[in-house]
């Protein structure tokens, strides 16, 4: 049975109902896991209570300001865990950035301040995490972050987001390679397109679906809630000798070749 009673999972990258990460945190609250919760701040707090307010069902035990790109707030973040809970179980990532004027045009004029911006809140992130988390884990631990096939093959627009995914899915292998002794697993999603925040940003982003419904396996894309499925998977006993791995929740997309 998929049971998650007992255990503390730390879950970033809920912007709003239609997150993937939200669709994780709900599946593992229903696998009875214990969440904290982050929210990127804004000036204007909207975010923080926005989040709030979306959250509140699933009875978050911690609720903290998390910005990748801001050093104390990350070690506020795993302090606070550190505190009230003493060990940590489960990391959950979903956050990815590129500027808007690089996902689209040609990918040879990426400036390098959009190209490192890309992979530091989208790649270095993981890493930056997953060390903070690493001494919390003390049971072991199971860390897992959202992928994208544009980082394996070229998608339209994706851009250096592919490339940022690429350094992602590598990392994924480093951080399992280093933290297995210490029976932490770390495995990446590679969730097929859905409509969210993110995504509806891109334009084209509803061909794209239509495209995935016409030839994928299951003829559709997947839900936030199979993703979710999946992720409660991996961080869940069932998953105990699964480190290091892509696992596509794409509705079988990535096998055609037409
Ligand atoms: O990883 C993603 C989303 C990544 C993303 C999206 C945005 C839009 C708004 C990162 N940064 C930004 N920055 C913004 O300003 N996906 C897998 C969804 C996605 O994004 C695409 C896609 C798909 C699919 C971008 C181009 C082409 C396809």
């Amino acid at each position: 049975m998929l049971d998650l009673t007992g255990k503390n999972a730390f879950v970033t990258g809920i912007a709003n109902n239609r997150s993937i990460a939200w669709g994780i945190a709900q599946q593992l609250h229903q696998a009875g896991a214990n969440l904290g919760i982050t929210y990127l701040p804004d000036e204007r707090g909207r975010h923080e209570k926005k989040v709030r307010d979306l959250v509140e069902p699933l009875n978050p035990s911690l609720y903290l300001p998390c910005n990748v790109q801001n050093d104390e707030q990350v070690d506020a973040a795993f302090k606070a865990i550190a505190d009230k809970w003493g060990k940590l179980d489960i990391l959950i990532h979903c956050l990815a950035f590129a500027g808007k004027e690089e996902l689209s045009g040609d990918f040879s004029n990426t400036s390098r301040e959009g190209f490192t911006r890309a992979l530091e809140i989208s790649s270095y992130s993981l890493m930056q995490l997953s060390a903070a988390a690493k001494p919390l884990m003390t049971e072991g631990g199971s860390i897992v972050t959202l992928t994208y096939l544009g980082g394996v093959r070229v998608i339209p627009n994706y851009n250096v987001m592919g490339t940022a995914k690429a350094a992602l899915e590598m990392n994924v292998r480093y951080l399992a390679a280093e933290m297995g002794p210490q029976n932490i697993r770390v495995n990446a999603i590679s969730s097929g397109p859905i409509r969210t925040l993110a995504s509806s940003a891109v334009g084209g982003i509803l061909d794209m679906i239509h495209h995935v419904e016409d030839v994928a396996p299951l003829r559709r894309t997947v839900t936030q809630t199979e993703v979710g499925n999946a992720a409660a998977f991996l961080c869940s006993d069932l998953a105990s000798g699964i480190t290091g791995q892509v696992l596509y929740v794409d509705a079988g997309y990535e096998i055609m070749g037409m």
